[in-house]
């Protein structure tokens, strides 16, 4: 999926990636190509430009970071704006709980994969636990019944379904009713579609959105139908309002387009994409797992992520006065918890750190103790963080019973801490040592 998209950008990004320095005349011309790109993919020509105005204002203004290359750094920008566009995070179904009856209505047009999806839907959520209910509104076709009569055996789920009947608001009407008589916590309505959106259509799908008030509403929209799905997808917000929409032959779109373009022109989030024709070919939609497969980098873009989310320059550069001056203290050492929770595990910031590998034993990067330590510092007043010294054994004994330790524990933090203050002097007397622990860290 998403294959030439993917190649071309790929491509471009390669091109970069070695790159020493960035010109602005280097960043231009990256933006043309990945300009060129996107239209080629079918992208929304306002997406488009609003997508590479961001990526040059952005890459134009950014701060250098020493520890990763200019072109890594231009392409965690695109990458950046890739997730954006995409639609930020994942979105998932807002269903009600399961002693009540969410309806999920599927629209779309003719041949988009409704009913294949309702059945991949309920399937999915029968996974999850709830107990879903298929209910054959589309009456236009009359294989349609049949098809979702099948796919729903398939499934092995309920179908509501009256043959020869011709008033789907009808059929919605009672399959509601049986759905609630059998304790079905999830009814999925499969309408009808036509080849384009017109007003009988719409009419139609207005009653059953009026009698079936769905908690989603959802368009199951053909990915490969690129920005003609974008302008579907407007046409039914407009006039039935829509909650999400779901991509369906995502695995047979090698653009794009449709979904870069979705979420910035209708502002509605992509909640599934259809990856096959077979009843367990529906996944979540997840921007970033998107965007880093369309940049085919995902080792570099995790990377430069951790990079750059975790130093703040500033806060590096204060630490390290502090750390010279012999100023650092306990509220210090907290903040220190956090960022390297934020990394992820403590040995990759240790790591960062040139000469800090050795040094630090198993016992050190206990998270548990970790943890503990925490847990210690956050019961201590900030009088206490700020000067350690002023903690006798009356505030000990307070600090350990407010953090649920003992006051060994709190012994124990206290000595570490000034081994580790100790040792940060030592080490930061060293203009050497501080200038490769400043690279390191990225900054300039
Ligand atoms: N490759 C692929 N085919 C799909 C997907 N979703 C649906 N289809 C196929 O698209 C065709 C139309 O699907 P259907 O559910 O009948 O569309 P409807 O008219 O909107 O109900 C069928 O041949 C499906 O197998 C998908 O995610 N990937
Ligand atoms: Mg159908």
């Amino acid at each position: 999926m998403l294959e030439r998209l993917s190649d071309k950008l790929t491509q471009i990004a390669r091109q970069l990636s070695g790159k020493a320095s960035l010109s602005e005349k280097n960043v231009q011309e990256a933006a043309e190509e990945i300009k060129l790109a996107l239209l080629e993919a079918d992208v929304h020509l306002r997406v488009v430009r609003r997508f590479v105005n961001r990526v040059i204002e952005e890459a134009t203004g950014e701060h250098v970071l020493k520890s990763v290359s200019p072109g890594q750094q231009f392409i965690k920008i695109v990458y950046d704006r890739l997730v954006q566009f995409l639609g930020d995070s994942r979105q998932d179904l807002e269903l009600k709980g399961p002693d009540t009856q969410s309806v999920i209505l599927l629209l779309g047009l003719q041949g988009s994969g409704k009913t294949t999806t309702a059945a991949k839907l309920a399937k999915r959520l029968a996974g999850e636990g709830r107990r879903p209910i298929l209910v054959a509104a589309d009456l236009v076709r009359p294989a349609a019944v049949d098809q979702l009569v099948q796919l729903g055996s398939q499934v092995g789920l309920p179908v509501h379904s009256e043959p020869g009947q011709t008033d789907p608001v009808g059929v919605v009407k009672r399959g509601l009713a049986i759905a609630r008589k059998q304790q079905r916590d999830v009814v999925i309505i499969d309408t009808a579609g036509r080849l384009q959106v017109d007003e009988p259509l719409m009419k139609e799908l207005e009653r059953i959105h009026a009698v079936s008030k769905p908690a989603e509403a959802l368009l199951v929209a053909d990915s490969m139908t690129g920005q003609s799905a974008v302008d579907v997808a407007k046409a039914f917000d407009d006039r039935i309002g829509l909650s999400g929409v779901i991509l369906t032959k995502f695995d047979s779109d090698t653009r794009g387009g449709a979904a870069l373009s979705l979420k910035s022109i209708t502002g509605k989030p992509i909640k599934f994409i259809g990856v096959g024709e077979k009843t367990e070919d529906l996944e979540p939609f997840y921007p970033d797992r998107i965007a880093s497969r369309v940049l085919g980098m995902g080792d570099v873009v995790s990377l430069v992520e951790k990079v750059q989310e975790t130093i703040d320059e500033k806060e590096a550069l204060e630490l390290q006065a502090k750390m010279a001056g012999a100023t650092f203290t306990l509220e210090d050492y907290l903040a220190q918890f956090q960022r390297m929770r934020k990394m992820g595990s403590v040995e990759s910031i240790l790591e960062m750190i040139p000469g800090m590998k050795g040094r630090v034993n198993e016992e050190d990067l206990d998270e548990k103790e970790m943890k503990h330590e925490e847990a210690i510092i956050l019961s201590m007043t900030l009088r206490e963080r700020l000067n350690h010294r002023i903690i006798g054994p009356p505030r000990r004994k307070r600090i350990a019973r407010g953090s649920g330790t003992s006051v060994y524990d709190v012994n124990r933090l206290l000595k570490k801490f000034e081994k580790t203050r100790l040792m940060m002097k030592k080490m930061t007397k060293n203009k050497k040592y501080q200038a490769q622990v400043m690279s390191q860290l990225g900054v300039v």
